[in-house]
């Protein structure tokens, strides 16, 4: 029977307004010793439901023919920031989630960069349509080597936090995400480099668990077997309720598994990079190619944000180079009209 991993309370269930820390400091301690924290309450609750009823409209029904062909990632730019849905763009840049995020890289918010923001569906379906993609039954994997042109450096250096925001409950739907804790600095799971997972070196990139581990079986047996006696063996399941968080990393041993059959779970999906790492790719267009949008959504949203969540879209801090009274005034004379207000830049920055 999988051992079940179940989510602990923050510091302030609830609170809209940040003050202080988010995640308790064994939550801390989780995501940097284990590779993971499983946490409930980081986002309001009100947030949170109002991201599901809008969620619930973008995405096939369950048991609908649509969702029943439904067997890869992504919401297809469905559902991915920024948003027509509101809700969604809130959550990702919640001071909260910034905060929980802070602490676990132990970086300032300037120097923090949003590089993924995607809400998707899994359905629970009869069939696997998908062949060696299907995503239904993932082989366990790390999540590196789509996010980052490099490897994650050492453990003790993490330069980025991802995050699983379920929209779903499990007791309805299933599917849990399961992880592999790492357990101290010689767990023969984590030995580095990180390697042994299709689509590195000369591994074909598979994603379906049975055909994963036969074409691995057949082209390294040494990979499948460190697979099936330190990864599958030692997985565990992260129950989540509507709004439980699983914060992970780029090199946490983890793996997506099937939802009861005709159910679907929603789920938020973000990483927040150090900013000086590039190498770690933003999944989606720019946050620039957004603007012009009927109403010009992005362009609000821009002069609204307060000033931690603008760098976090990468918009220069105070008292970054950028800013000299030529550029302050250009950029007042392009976001002023929508409300943006400058000063916090001139005070640090004309200097
Ligand atoms: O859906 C899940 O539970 C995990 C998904 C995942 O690990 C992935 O798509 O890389
Ligand atoms: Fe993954």
């Amino acid at each position: 029977m999988t051992a079940r991993l179940h989510p602990t309370a923050t510091a302030e269930v609830g609170r809209d307004a940040l003050s202080g820390p988010v995640l308790l400091p064994e939550q801390v301690e989780s995501w940097r010793e284990r590779g993971f924290a499983l946490v409930d309450g980081v986002l309001p609750g009100d947030l949170v439901e109002r991201l599901v009823r809008e969620a619930d409209a973008v995405f096939p029904a369950e048991g609908s023919p649509e969702a029943e062909r439904w067997h890869d990632f992504g919401s297809g730019g469905r559902m991915a920031f920024p948003s027509a849905c509101e809700a969604l763009n809130e959550a990702t840049l919640h001071p909260r989630l910034l905060a929980a995020v802070q602490q676990l890289l132990s970086l300032a918010p300037a120097e923090l960069r949003l590089s993924q923001a995607d809400l998707w569906p899994k359905y629970g379906r009869a069939r696997r349509e998908g062949g060696d993609r299907d995503n239904d039954d993932q082989r366990i994997h790390v999540d590196y080597p789509n996010h980052t042109l490099t490897h994650p450096p050492v453990w003790s250096r993490p330069e980025a936090v991802e995050v699983l925001l379920y929209l779903s409950d499990w007791n309805r739907c299933g599917g849990a995400t399961r992880v592999v804790a790492r357990e101290g600095p010689d767990d023969p799971a984590y030995a580095w480099p990180i390697t042994a997972t299709p689509g590195v070196g000369d591994l074909e990139w598979v994603n379906d668990r049975e055909r994963a581990e036969a074409y691995l079986e057949s082209a390294a047996p040494e990979v499948a077997r460190f697979r099936r006696e330190l990864l599958y063996a030692r997985e565990a399941e992260a129950v989540f309720g509507v709004g439980t968080t699983l914060f992970y990393r780029h090199d946490t041993w983890h793996r997506g598994t099937p939802l009861r059959s005709g159910s679907r779970r929603l789920a938020l999906n973000l990483t927040f990079r150090a900013a000086a790492s590039e190498w770690i790719s933003t999944l989606q267009a720019g946050w620039a190619w957004a603007m012009y949008r009927p109403g010009r959504p992005m362009e609000h949203l821009l002069a609204r944000a307060s000033v931690e969540q603008r760098c976090v879209l990468g918009f220069p801090a105070p008292g970054h180079p950028y800013w000299t009274p030529e550029t302050l005034a250009a950029v007042a004379a392009r976001y002023g009209p929508l409300g943006m207000d400058l000063a916090p830049y001139e005070s640090a920055g004309s200097a």
